[in-house]
């Protein structure tokens, strides 16, 4: 799902497109905002610190920035890609 080249590594670029796709594919009643109901897998302690203007729902810029989804935070090993071996361990420490 993340590999739109399909090398097996996902790129910083690739990555950004890929979470921008999947804030439109979460934006049910697309009102160009996340709500909590609207992603059942984050944690409400995650999603705290994504929203920063804490209004209780996520913008796109809150989504593509929270931390629990930057691309160096996913990097484990900083070679500049992501791997389907680093989301998941990400996926499991979140
Ligand atoms: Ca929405
Ligand atoms: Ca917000
Ligand atoms: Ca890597």
């Amino acid at each position: 799902m993340f590999d739109g080249n399909e090398d097996g590594k996902i790129d910083r670029t690739e990555y950004q497109f890929e979470i921008v796709k999947a804030f439109i594919t979460l934006d049910q009643n697309r009102d160009d905002y996340l709500e909590p109901k609207e992603m059942p897998g984050m944690d409400k302690s995650a999603f705290d610190k994504a929203d920063k203007d804490t209004d209780g729902r996520l913008s796109t810029y809150e989504f593509v920035t929270a931390d629990s989804l930057k691309f160096d935070e996913i990097d484990t090993n900083s070679d500049g890609f992501v791997t389907e071996t680093e989301i998941a361990g990400h996926q499991k420490r979140h």
